[in-house]
């Protein structure tokens, strides 16, 4: 297959046509060799027991040897990836939760408070009377406060009563208050395992509660720590594509979720003595670039230079400038450990959680993560005579990012009289018409990033403000719809809102775990009143066009719950039993006011959301 088959991005096709070249294999070879299976794909293959495997067809006959129906299993394997992805965003929060413990007891160094008017606001959201308390002793509490929700029995976790009341109500009706983080993920596990909850609303109904858990819990508490530890975004330049890469300077790739080693590898190349070791094996300098949600975290708050998203992250690699590779945990490939061994790259697994097969392993501990983030400029350097095949691509992009939901306040309202009032009064007034989330990652069974780019182009040109987190946002980055000069491309009210305050169409809000950001902003749109009462009135959609993870699915259904309507694109797992996708694409709505729908197209799935956005002003009479 041509490599201009799988993306536009030229970066990327340039990089599939070197590593065929040099006879590497990457995620765009070995994706032409795998056939999806149709009843895993549509989620009706059940594996949870020994008296199967069975693959159910959905014909009204067929069922499982234990007698379970195409439905009953497809909606089973649906709550399990809900389970998962919530478990990894919440795992993700607990780490910040612990070092935000540590660096409040002097235990981290490296670490510190640096943004207590976001303490202060959080402690207050968790019940904490902040005054007379200086911030290590707050933030001791905060921490303390967050770590027990993850174990809590019974209530409610802390942060669901952010939400508007009326869709608290709606939660309040259907029993799905999240109790605690872990409580409901292992719930989920236990009524999926075989023998135990065979009823697909019945499961739904938990799926939602462990994916509000998650929005309104696990991710939230990582950005909301994350904020105090490392400050909340503001507006920021930075560059973006594999462009970033310097050929003359030793270059260190940051790729994965948590912020925090790479926060301090950001500390550690400032280093006086590193950076003349670097200079002593003929570097100018030091360049950190980041890839997949890691890139997204220091982005926001530093403006550090986003070498690519998911895809990317072999052909990174690839280009035969990268010393060394740092990881964590989630959507790191395996097969980067077979590239890294075909150039001069060091790649270093990071997190007690994770390993990769003869991979270097060099422990985040945060009471000596310094330590270990120097140890790894210091091995980074020592690659760096070794270099061969160099080939940097020269595709690099400007963006703006930084859209932290308390940004967007600012931002439209002025510093003065921060609120949500303009955005509102432009959504009322129509020269917005509407909002819609464009989320998620990459696949490469479909042209990656064009699908981003497609939808989005068309939204912003129908007066559609776009927000864009994880994935999605890079890549809409690359191109070009990131930067005020984007407005050009967008309808005549939205390009006037624009350039009044002189921000780009599409706002970066994040990574995967600032979807909570998201919730945040409906819910403040909704609080600043005019737009209903509820999430679910509002003229919002959201949607993941290139989605492949357990985690997105996770962040669709707390969206789902929260009153968004939602768009995947790609193949969806229910579509395997008619009688669960009815009550995903539909039956939904009598429950939370708002469904799944799933659209491959984007050009389709942009009408879809402009038509939902349509039909919600209509009901607002508006
Ligand atoms: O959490 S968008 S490919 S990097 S899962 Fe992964 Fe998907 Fe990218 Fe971030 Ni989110
Ligand atoms: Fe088959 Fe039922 Fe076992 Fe699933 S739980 S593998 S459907 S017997």
């Amino acid at each position: 297959m041509k490599a201009e088959a799988f993306t536009s991005c030229k970066a990327t096709q340039a990089m599939i046509e070197k590593t065929t070249r040099e006879g590497v294999t990457t995620v765009f070879h070995r994706v032409q060799e795998k056939k999806t299976c149709p009843f895993g794909s549509g989620g009706t293959c059940c594996r949870l027991c020994y008296m199967g495997p069975c693959r159910v067809k959905d014909d009204g006959q067929d069922a499982g040897v234990c007698g379970a129906t195409a439905e009953t299993i497809a909606a089973r394997n649906f709550c399990r990836m809900i389970a998962a992805g919530a478990a990894a965003h919440s795992d993700h929060a607990r780490e910040v939760a612990l070092v935000l413990l540590a660096a409040a007891r002097g235990e981290a160094p490296g670490f510190e408070i640096k943004d207590e008017e976001k303490l202060w606001a959080v402690a207050q959201d968790l019940g904490i009377d902040p005054v007379g308390k200086n911030k290590n002793r707050l933030a001791e509490e905060v921490a303390l406060k967050v770590l027990a929700e993850f174990g809590q029995q019974e209530g409610e976790i802390s942060f669901i009563r952010r939400a508007p009341q009326k869709r608290q109500e709606v939660w309040q009706k259907l029993g799905i208050i999240p109790r605690g983080i872990d409580r409901e993920i292992v719930e989920m596990l236990h009524r999926t395992h075989m023998g135990v909850d065979q009823e697909y609303v019945h499961l739904l109904l938990h799926g939602m509660r462990t994916a509000l858990a998650d929005g309104w819990g696990g991710s939230m508490i990582a950005t909301e720590l994350q904020d105090i530890l490392f400050g909340t975004p503001v507006p920021i330049r930075a560059k973006v594509n594999l462009g970033v890469l310097k050929p003359d300077h030793v270059n260190i790739i940051v790729h994965g979720h948590e912020p925090l080693l790479p926060e301090l590898i950001l500390l550690a190349v400032k280093d006086e003595e590193l950076l003349a070791q670097a200079r002593a094996v003929g570097a100018k300098g030091i360049n950190v670039a980041g890839i997949c949600c890691t890139a997204n975290e220091i982005l926001m708050r530093k403006g550090v230079p986003v070498a690519g998203s998911v895809l990317q992250q072999e052909l990174a690699i690839a280009t035969g400038a990268v010393e060394a590779m740092v990881v964590d945990v989630q959507c790191i490939m395996q097969g980067l450990g077979q590239v890294a061994r075909c150039y001069h790259t060091e790649l270093f697994t990071t997190s007690s959680r994770a390993r990769l097969p003869g991979v270097t392993h060099l422990e985040f501990d945060h009471h000596r993560g310094l330590e270990v983030a120097k140890e790894i400029v210091r091995r980074a350097i020592a690659r760096f005579p070794q270099r061969r095949k160099v080939e940097i691509p020269a595709e690099e992009m400007d963006l703006i990012a930084g859209f932290s939901h308390e940004t967007i306040k600012y931002i439209l309202g002025g510093r003065f009289r921060a609120s949500y009032r303009p955005l509102n009064d432009n959504i009322i007034n129509g020269r917005i018409r509407g909002v819609a989330a464009v989320v998620g990652c990459s696949n490469p069974r479909v042209r990656f990033g064009d699908l981003h780019a497609t939808l989005v182009r068309e939204l912003i040109a129908n007066d559609v403000l776009v927000l864009v987190t994880g994935c999605a946002a890079i890549n809409c980055a690359k191109e070009g719809l990131l930067i005020p000069e984007a407005a050009e491309m967008a309808g005549s009210g939205l390009r006037e809102v624009c350039e009044a305050v002189g921000m780009p169409p599409v706002l970066h809000c994040g990574s995967c775990v600032d979807n909570s950001r998201l919730l945040m902003a409906a819910t403040e749109i909704v609080k600043e009143g005019g737009l209903g009462e509820d999430i679910s009135e509002v003229p919002l959609c959201g949607c993941a066009p290139e989605w492949m993870s357990e985690k997105a699915i996770a962040i669709g259904q707390y969206f789902v719950a929260s009153g968004v309507t939602v768009g995947f694109g790609v193949a969806f797992p229910t579509t395997g039993s008619a009688k669960l996708s009815e009550f995903v694409f539909g039956g939904m709505n009598e429950y939370v006011g708002a469904h799944w729908f799933h659209e491959p197209d984007p050009v389709a799935m942009a009408r879809t959301i402009i038509a939902h956005i349509d039909a919600k002003r209509k009901a607002l009479g508006i």
